[in-house]
């Protein structure tokens, strides 16, 4: 990884402002506690590894690196809209945030932790014209622990409506000797099928490579249980009312061309969203944070 020429921020022990895949700008974090790689191409968490552990999140070896596509695994940025865009679908999946260019707008760090602040406006590279004054902050704080927080503020004069995901890939050792725990008795839709149904968790989720693509409540916390890697990554939420659970199976993962046929088996999504009958919809000035924070322990 290159350093940039003229990097536009000075940046405390620690932060590094980087050329990382396909000389795409990023932020490297080294710290005692941790690393990890944030693209602004998307704010794009890509790498986050506490010190003596295996890297926590996912990404493709066949994931692009251009501003044109989004990147395969770590952390996108699904927003303003989850999925295809209902009334276009022409429109790319899940938003444009993941395909934009933000800004890093602070950063600091002490011997643990470094927290990195990215914006993003309707002004800014990547944004359709005609998008709504609004201003985004995301806050990456990493250490120990990962924690992410988007802030969305509407600096307009009209009602802004939005959905937001977090749509984080964690890395497991083989994803049918992996559980997810804490779904347990609730009710999901289920978007693996069509027409969609709903159904009940019986237990924690197991994976047998067909595709499993669930929107549940988001509970208290989550659990990925990982046996092969004996580490358990733990997802906790807040202002968050929904979780995403998706494996694409064997099936999925073929017809994925930024994602090798075989990688179902080393990724799990287990994502924090507002989205649906939980679009969230601010009032001139108002604005809305959805946060995260994710902890990995080998056992
Ligand atoms: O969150 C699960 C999901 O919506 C799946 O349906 C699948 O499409 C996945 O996201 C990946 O979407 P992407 O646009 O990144 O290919």
């Amino acid at each position: 990884m290159n350093t940039p020429t003229a990097p536009t921020l000075s940046l405390p022990a620690g932060i590094r402002e980087v050329e990382a895949h396909g000389s795409l700008p990023a932020i490297a974090v080294s710290l005692p506690s941790a690393t990890a790689l944030i693209y602004l191409h998307g704010a794009h968490v890509a790498e986050w590894r506490p010190t003596d552990q295996l890297p926590v999140l996912w990404m493709s070896t066949l994931s692009e690196y251009s501003t044109t596509a989004a990147l395969r695994g770590g952390i996108p940025l699904c927003f303003p809209w989850f999925g295809h865009n209902a009334a276009d679908s022409t429109l790319p999946n899940h938003g444009w945030a993941r395909l934009a260019e933000w800004t890093l707008l602070s950063a600091t760090s002490d011997a643990d932790t470094a927290e990195l602040t990215f914006e993003l406006t309707e002004r800014s590279g990547g944004v359709p014209a005609g998008t709504a004054p609004m201003r985004l902050l995301y806050v990456v704080t990493v250490g120990a622990q990962l924690s992410i927080e988007l802030e969305v503020v509407n600096t307009g004069d009209t009602t802004l409506s939005f959905e937001e995901a977090f749509h984080t890939y964690f890395a497991v050792a083989d994803i049918t000797a992996t559980s997810i725990h804490g779904f347990q008795n609730l009710t999901f839709i289920d978007r693996a099928v069509s027409p969609e149904a709903t159904a009940v968790s019986a237990g924690s989720i197991t994976f047998n490579g067909d595709q499993v693509d669930r929107i549940y409540p988001m509970p208290t916390a989550v659990e990925v249980d990982d046996t092969g890697d004996s580490r358990v990554i733990t997802v906790a939420a807040g202002a968050s009312a929904q979780s995403i659970v998706w494996n694409p199976g064997t099936l999925k993962a073929a017809a994925i061309a930024d994602m090798p046929n075989d990688e179902w088996t080393s990724m799990v999504c287990v994502e924090a969203a507002n989205i649906r009958d939980h679009t969230i919809t601010l009032a001139p000035g108002a604005s809305h944070r959805m946060h995260v924070t994710i902890t990995a322990a080998q056992r």
